[in-house]
């Protein structure tokens, strides 16, 4: 019999943000690199796996997990969040009120996560989409700075910029899991 090949540690990744924006199509577009157009369908929730080797040289499964922006789904949205080991806040760059609702999630996950660190990442999606930006990638930035938080522009349409964002994600989310003890150092899973 082969070797038993060891189970790929779990990273659990919950994407959320206003409606509308993009969260299901990034996480389509991260795991089957495929963009479909399609009438806008709210999600109540949904999951995404994928294996990926991250900068360790070891294989990761993110599990990503696509929540409902819309407001009568904050139960499972809170559910979501204490499950959850790391963040994307997703807005559309033609969307001012997706913007400003960001705040909002912010605020969810320090209720949620009380003084626990945790990754969060803070996306600007539809990036495709230039010629009806409303929101600058300057004032995304400056957002991402006031919050101490990550900061990417991305396309879930062209794919510009979604893989990276997922790694570079996952690779803090490993990080914050190992030093907390949430998972094991490869070197320590021999015996
Ligand atoms: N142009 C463009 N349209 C997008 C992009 N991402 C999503 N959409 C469209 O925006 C709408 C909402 O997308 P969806 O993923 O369902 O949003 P969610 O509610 O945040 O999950 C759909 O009609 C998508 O086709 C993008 O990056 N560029
Ligand atoms: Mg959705």
């Amino acid at each position: 019999m082969p070797p038993k090949k060891d189970k790929a540690p779990e990273l659990p990744i919950v994407v959320m943000g206003s409606g509308a924006v993009g969260k299901s199509c990034l996480a389509v577009q991260y795991q089957h690199s495929i963009f479909e157009e399609h009438d806008y369908d709210p999600t109540i929730e949904d999951n995404h796996r994928k294996e990926e080797e991250l900068a360790d040289g070891r294989t990761y499964c993110l599990n990503i997990r696509d929540t409902a922006g819309e407001p009568e789904f904050i139960g499972l949205l809170e559910n979501a969040i204490e499950e959850g080991e790391g963040f994307m806040i997703v807005y559309s760059i033609i969307d001012k009120r997706s913007f400003e609702e960001v705040v909002g999630f912010m605020e969810l996950i320090q209720k949620k996560k009380g003084g626990e660190e945790v990754p969060i990442m803070l996306v600007g999606n539809k990036c495709d989409c230039e010629s009806e930006r409303v929101t600058t990638t300057e004032q995304g930035q400056s957002l991402a700075k006031h919050y101490g938080i990550t900061f990417f522009e991305t396309s879930a349409k062209t794919g510009e910029q979604v893989k990276a964002c997922f790694i570079s994600i996952a690779e803090r989310v490993k990080e914050s899991m190992l030093k907390s003890g949430k998972i094991k150092d490869k070197n320590c899973t021999l015996m």
